[in-house]
């Protein structure tokens, strides 16, 4: 992180960070991505859907270690987490150079992945905007004599090109620091200061989550994909929907293909107390196991 986009992140909570993913990898991750979301449209229902403890249910597709949310239909969306266990071509996005760069600069202690999912969004469809102002401790922002200390920092990469009316992602500029909650509205585009960001393939946009955000709705005529991978201090947990606060869920197949640095970036807690083993206690992981 040079010193402008310093600057610029601590003034905004925001960064679009344009080329960051080059465009031979655009393109086998959006292959990778439209190929899970067929087959996540073809899942019968379980039997056994898993709950989150925000509530909403979701679907352990077992065979490709992924949790399912949603249903591809007009203002449907589908959230897949844990998406490293579905295909290889995503171990780049663990420790992405640039991405570990800006993370590793707002961060303070070692650095740990707590979020993964792909987001479908369908037209029709919006994020409602969460975030910004008062909201505690778990994501603040925060700054001291050493620089910046946030809890928790996203990078949403994007595979095609995003205009406002395409459900763009969207921020109020400068919320991560607000004294006053947010006036709310439904729809994010309808709240004060509330602006989409446009953006094309292989861009990014990095956040704290303290900022307030959301999706604009989307209203062009194409099926919105984005990749979102959240990172911490070690001692957060998963920051899934599906596996809030339990360990993060990756395979024995995926663990196995890991090299020990990616490995790390899922470990939560002090690494002595976890030498090299698959970091089990999601619940997904254990439902996998047995
Ligand atoms: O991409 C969107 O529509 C919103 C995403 C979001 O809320 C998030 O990544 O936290």
């Amino acid at each position: 992180m040079d010193t402008f986009q310093r600057y610029e992140f601590d003034r905004q909570g925001y960064l679009v960070l344009r080329n960051l993913i080059p465009a031979d990898l655009v393109s086998r991750l959006s292959a990778t991505v439209e190929r899970i979301e067929e087959s996540a449209s073809a899942l019968a229902p379980d039997d056994r859907p898993h709950r989150s403890l925000w509530g909403s249910t979701y679907h352990h597709d077992r065979r490709q270690g992924v949790l399912i949310h949603g249903q591809r239909k007009q203002g449907g969306t589908f959230l897949i987490e844990d998406f490293w266990n579905a295909d290889p071509v995503f171990d780049q996005l663990i420790d992405f150079p640039a991405t570990m760069d800006i993370v590793r600069a707002v961060v303070r202690d070692r650095v740990t992945i707590n979020n993964s999912e792909i987001r479908i969004r369908y037209q029709g469809n919006y994020t409602g905007a969460h975030m910004g102002g008062p909201i505690g401790k778990k994501y603040q922002y925060r700054t001291d004599v050493d620089g910046i200390d946030c809890t928790m920092v996203r990078m949403v990469y994007f595979l095609q090109h995003v205009k406002a009316e395409d459900g763009a992602f969207s921020v109020v500029p400068g919320t991560h620091k607000s004294a006053f909650p947010p006036p709310t509205a439904k729809l994010p585009e309808d709240e004060p200061g509330a602006i989409p960001l446009e953006v094309g393939p292989g861009d990014a946009i990095f956040f704290t989550e303290h900022l307030r955000h959301g999706g604009f709705t989307n209203r062009g005529n194409q099926t919105r994909r984005t990749l979102h991978v959240g990172y911490g201090p070690c001692w957060m947990r998963s920051q899934n929907i599906a596996t809030m606060d339990e360990m993060p869920y990756l395979t024995p197949a995926t663990w196995e293909r890991l090299t020990p640095a990616r490995r790390e970036l899922f470990l939560a807690g002090p690494i002595e107390n976890q030498g090299s083993r698959l970091p089990h206690g999601s619940r997904a992981a254990l439902l996998s196991a047995g």
